[in-house]
């Protein structure tokens, strides 16, 4: 582990960047041409990374196309778009994903559907899933910038998803280059396989008491009470990473000038029940 990258923050709680908890998540991208040993990493892993699964420049243009619909004064002067370099200023607009939020339009865009339905992604699912799968329409973009102090808590997708088949897969895709302190997804090693009841106590510290669907913001707490770290990594545009209902996963802070954008996309086992509350678009005050 690179020794220089001390310390990482998640919801803004210090997480310290050693052996004890975190370990990085392996590279499965050798095995897109076997889809047996494809899903049988996937079983034993319970999420995978795959690199350059999508084409680089078309994530950058993607990433670039969002960026442009931002309100003026966000990027940084000077600075080029698709970067997206954050000014340390949030003009006045809705909350992130709700109706006028530059989000809100963009996963309503023809951009962003021709993207969420590339064949690679659809092909990825129809590997995992063992047959046809299909598109869930709540599709969603994130961004996160610094300062902020907050990420994605620990959580299983499951919680959020409970009312339709667990025959489904998240793909994770960062849209633009995600080195570790900007803020990627993390996964907590073999948690696929704990059943809920090991999860329910951490729950006991939480920011969102109210809640009972996220296990903790606190990512520390969470790998050394299972006692097992978070697999990370350093994602490029064009990686993907894809993982199951039932794993434990959470995001680091963005503690980088260059913002962190990605998008979630899922699919379905085709004629498995769908939790109808993912059968619309995404919008950020959905409440799903
Ligand atoms: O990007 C994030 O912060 C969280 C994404 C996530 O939880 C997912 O893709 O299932």
């Amino acid at each position: 582990m690179d020794r220089g990258r001390r310390t990482l923050r998640s919801n803004g709680v210090e997480l310290p960047f050693d052996d004890d908890l975190f370990t990085p998540l392996p590279d499965s991208t050798a095995l897109l041409d076997d889809p047996p040993a494809l899903r049988r990493r996937f079983r034993e892993q319970g999420a995978l990374r795959l690199r350059g699964l999508l084409d680089r420049d078309e994530v950058v243009r993607l990433r670039a196309s969002y960026l442009s619909t931002l309100p003026e004064g966000m990027i940084a002067p000077g600075t080029p778009v698709a970067e997206g370099v954050f000014s340390g200023r949030v003009p006045d607009m809705p909350a992130h994903g709700v109706a006028g939020h530059p989000a809100h339009a963009f996963v309503r865009s023809p951009e962003f559907d021709a993207f969420t339905d590339h064949p690679a992604l659809s092909r990825l699912a129809e590997a995992l899933l063992g047959g046809p799968a299909d598109r869930l329409p709540r599709c969603i973009l994130r961004h996160f910038h610094s300062g902020e102090g907050r990420a994605s808590r620990a959580h299983t997708d499951y919680a959020y998803m409970d009312q339709g088949s667990e025959q489904v897969v998240t793909m994770w895709i960062p849209v633009g280059d995600c080195p570790v302190e900007t803020g990627g997804l993390v996964y907590l090693e073999g948690s696929h396989t704990l059943p809920a009841e090991a999860l329910a106590p951490l729950r006991e510290r939480t920011d969102r008491p109210g809640d009972t669907r996220p296990i903790s913001h606190d990512l520390g707490w969470t790998a050394r009470s299972l006692g097992r770290r978070w697999l990370w990594a350093d994602y490029e545009a064009g990686d993907v990473n894809v993982h199951g209902p039932h794993i434990v996963h959470a995001s680091l802070d963005t503690l980088t000038e260059r913002m962190r954008i990605s998008a979630d996309v899922r699919f379905v086992r085709s004629g498995a029940a769908v939790d109808t509350r993912w059968s619309r678009r995404w919008a950020g005050d959905d409440g799903a």
